[in-house]
C-alpha cells in the first residue's frame, strides 16, 4: 500500500511524464551531486546550470545563469485561486479554481519528458517547532533542489512528519520551455497547494518562501489567529546586555537583509539575526507574540552588498560552508574566476563577462550583474546568528517596524500612537518599486505591511485580522514606521543607513521603556532631532530637520492616495480602518 504522499507523486508522475524520479535525502553527498548534475548534465538555453567559481576565495560557491526572460518574480503571473474571486481581493490575480487547473494541466502535461523528476520532502519551522509544517515540492531543475536545501530543513525529517498523513503542503514545479507566455505560478490555498511553471527564479519557483510561506501561510494565520509576514526577525543588544527582539517588514529590495545582519554603528549595541524575509507570529503561552523564521537560508540582493554595507554578508559568502552558496546573474571576472557585482568591495576586473556571460567592461552602458541578482546561502554560516535561531516556540517580539523607500514625504521613523493606529500605519504604507519584481523600477505604490504581493487573501480581510490580533496579544508590541531613503534636492541619500539605522533602532529601545519622549504630530510620534543618537557620524541638525519633517503639501497628496487605496476595498474594509484615516485627514487639515 502506498502512503498520500507516495500517491500524490506518483500522480504528478502520470502527468509530467519524467525519464526518472529521485527522492531527496538532504544529505551533504547529494548536494555535491546535485552540483555535479547542474554542471554536467542539465542546461537552460543550452548553457550549464551551475558554474564552478574559484574554491579558494569564494569556498563550496557556484555561479547559476537564469533564462534572460526570467529573472525576477512576476506578479502579473501570479494568482491566488480560492472558489471565490471576493476571498482573493482586489490586490490579488484570481482564477476559478478548476479553470487555473484546467489551464494548467495542458502546460505540466508530458514537461517533464526527458528530464528527472526530484522530489524535496522539506519543513518550513523546526522540527521540534508546534508551529512548523511538513511540505514536499517537486521540481525539474538541480538550481531548484541546490537552493531549497539551503533555503529549508530539507530530508527524512519531514517523510517522518507526513508518515501516512495528507496532511502535507503540496507544491508541484517545472521549468517548462521558460516561456513568459507559458508562465504561472498559481496558488490553491484550500487544498495547500501550489502549482509553478515556466520560471526557475527565486520567489516563483522555491515554493515554500513566498509561495507558501506567505500567500498560503497568511491564509492559514487568518483561520487559526495567528500571522504570517515578509519580515525580517531580530534581537538588539543595548550596552547593558538586554536583547529586545523585533520584526521588521519592508517591501522587496527595501532593507530587510541588511537590517537583520548590520554591523552596529553605535558602540556597545549589537544584531543578533533570527531571519531576512519571513515571520510567523504566534500568540504565546504567556499572551505574548512570538517570532519563528520558517526558513534556514537568505536569498538577498547582490548589488551594494560590500564589507562596508553589509561585512557580515561578505563573512558568510565567504565563509566555509556545509551548504554550497549559489550566485545568480551576477558578473563574473574571467581572470580569476570570482563573482562580481555594482558596489563590491574591489572594481571591476579587466577581463569580465555580464550577468548573461557576455563580455563587459567599465563603459558598457548596461550593469554588469543583474540589478536583481542575488546570494543563496545558509544563514547558520553568519557570524551574527542569535542562540535562538533553533528555539523551536521562537522568540517574543517588543516591537513590530513597517519599513518604506521614499523619496520624500515619510519620516526616518515615526511611532504610531497605539496598535489600532499602527495597523493603519502598516495599511496605508506606499514604496517604490524595485528590480525584485518584473515591473517599472521607481513608481511609488500602496504596498501595505510590504504584504501587496504575498498576502494571500482579501486585504481587507487580513486589516481586520491584524486589528483583531491587537485585542488577543497581551501587551502588543509596539509599531514603527521607518524610512532610510529620503533624498535632498540633489537627490542624495539624506541618511547614511546600513549599519546607522542602529541610532533608529536605540530610540525605538528608549521609547518602549519609557526612557525618551518623542514629538506627536498628525501621523504619528516622532523624535525630537536631538533624540537620535549622531556622535561619530557627520550629520548637520538642518539634515536632521529635513529627515523628520512632515510637508503639509506632500502629506496631502500622500493622503488623497490613501484614500483612492482604500476604496478599492468597499464596505469589506473595516471601519476602524476609516476612522484611523479619518483622525489624519483631519489633522492634516
Ligand atoms: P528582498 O530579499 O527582495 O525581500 O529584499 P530586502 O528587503 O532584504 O532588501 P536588501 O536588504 O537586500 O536591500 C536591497 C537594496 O537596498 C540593496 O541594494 C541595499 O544596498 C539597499 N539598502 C539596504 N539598506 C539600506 C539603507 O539603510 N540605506 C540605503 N541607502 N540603502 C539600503
Ligand atoms: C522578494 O522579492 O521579496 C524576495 C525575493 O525575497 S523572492 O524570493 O524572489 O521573492
Ligand atoms: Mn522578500
Amino acid at each position: 500500500m502506498s502512503t498520500p504522499l507516495e500517491k500524490w507523486v506518483q500522480e504528478q508522475a502520470e502527468l509530467t511524464q519524467p525519464k526518472s524520479i529521485h527522492w531527496c535525502d538532504g544529505s551533504e553527498e547529494e548536494a555535491r551531486w546535485i552540483i555535479k548534475r547542474g554542471i554536467e548534465e542539465e542546461n537552460i538555453n543550452g548553457n550549464p546550470v551551475f558554474y564552478r567559481l574559484n574554491q579558494d576565495l569564494w569556498p563550496n560557491a557556484y555561479l547559476h545563469r537564469s533564462h534572460p526572460t526570467d529573472v525576477s518574480r512576476t506578479e502579473h503571473l501570479t494568482y491566488v485561486c480560492h472558489p471565490d474571486k471576493e476571498t482573493a481581493g482586489p490586490t490579488n490575480n484570481w482564477m476559478e479554481p478548476e479553470k487555473a487547473k484546467n489551464m494548467l494541466r495542458q502546460l505540466f502535461n508530458g514537461c517533464m519528458k526527458g528530464r528527472t523528476m526530484y522530489v524535496l520532502p522539506y519543513m518550513m519551522g523546526h522540527p521540534d517547532s508546534p508551529f512548523a509544517k511538513a511540505c514536499v515540492q517537486i521540481t525539474d531543475i538541480s538550481y531548484v533542489v541546490a537552493s531549497m536545501r539551503i533555503m529549508t530543513r530539507m530530508g527524512k525529517k519531514a517523510i517522518e512528519k507526513i508518515g501516512n498523513s495528507n496532511n502535507f503542503v503540496r507544491g508541484l514545479h517545472s521549468v517548462g520551455d521558460f516561456n513568459p507566455e507559458r508562465r504561472f505560478i498559481m496558488h490553491f490555498p484550500d487544498e495547500n497547494l501550489v502549482w509553478s511553471i515556466g520560471s526557475g527564479y527565486g520567489g516563483n519557483a522555491l515554493l515554500g518562501k513566498k509561495c507558501f510561506s506567505l500567500r498560503i501561510a497568511s491564509y492559514l494565520g487568518y483561520k487559526q489567529a495567528w500571522l504570517a509576514e515578509h519580515m525580517v526577525i531580530i534581537g538588539i543588544q543595548d550596552p547593558q546586555g538586554n536583547i529586545t527582539y523585533i520584526t521588521a517588514a519592508m517591501p522587496s529590495a527595501c532593507g530587510k537583509t541588511n537590517l537583520a545582519m548590520m554591523e552596529s554603528g553605535l558602540e556597545g549595541y549589537k544584531i543578533w539575526t533570527l531571519g531576512d524575509d519571513i515571520a510567523w507570529l504566534n500568540i504565546g503561552p504567556d499572551g505574548r507574540l512570538y517570532a519563528i523564521n520558517p526558513e534556514i537560508g537568505f536569498f538577498g540582493v547582490v548589488p551594494g552588498t560590500s564589507s562596508k554595507t553589509n561585512p557580515n554578508m561578505i563573512k558568510t559568502l565567504k565563509g566555509r560552508n556545509f551548504y554550497p552558496t549559489l550566485f545568480t546573474n551576477t558578473a563574473l571576472n574571467l581572470d580569476t574566476n570570482e563573482p562580481w557585482w555594482e558596489g563590491y568591495d574591489t572594481p571591476c576586473g579587466n577581463n569580465m563577462v555580464d550577468w548573461q556571460g557576455k563580455p563587459w567592461d567599465i563603459s558598457s552602458k548596461t550593469p554588469a550583474a543583474h540589478p536583481n541578482s542575488r546570494f543563496t546561502v545558509s544563514i547558520y554560516n553568519t557570524p551574527t546568528l542569535s542562540k535562538e535561531f533553533d528555539n523551536p516556540y521562537g522568540v517574543p517580539i517588543s516591537a513590530i517596524i513597517f519599513g518604506v523607500r521614499r523619496t520624500n514625504c515619510i519620516p526616518l521613523v515615526t511611532e504610531a500612537f497605539s496598535w489600532k493606529h499602527g495597523v493603519f500605519m502598516g495599511a496605508r504604507c506606499g514604496s517604490e518599486t524595485t528590480a525584485a519584481a518584473e515591473q517599472k523600477v521607481g513608481v511609488l505604490r500602496r504596498d501595505p505591511m510590504a504584504m501587496l504581493p504575498f498576502c494571500g487573501y482579501n486585504m481587507a480581510d487580513y486589516f481586520r485580522h491584524w486589528l483583531l490580533m491587537g485585542t488577543r496579544i497581551k501587551n502588543p508590541p509596539r509599531i514603527f514606521c521607518v524610512n532610510w531613503f529620503r533624498k535632498d534636492e540633489n537627490g542624495q541619500f539624506l541618511w547614511p543607513g546600513f549599519g546607522e539605522n542602529i541610532r533608529v533602532l536605540k530610540w525605538m529601545l528608549d521609547r518602549i521603556s519609557n526612557r525618551i519622549g518623542g514629538k506627536e504630530t498628525p501621523i504619528g510620534i516622532v523624535p525630537m532631532p536631538q533624540d537620535i543618537e549622531t556622535s561619530g557620524i557627520n550629520i548637520s541638525s538642518e539634515k536632521m530637520e529635513k529627515l523628520l519633517n512632515i510637508n503639509k503639501q506632500e502629506w496631502q497628496q500622500e493622503i488623497k492616495e490613501i484614500k483612492n487605496f482604500l476604496d478599492t476595498f468597499g464596505t469589506r474594509l473595516p471601519p476602524e480602518i476609516w476612522q484611523e484615516y479619518q483622525k489624519l485627514y483631519n489633522q492634516l487639515q
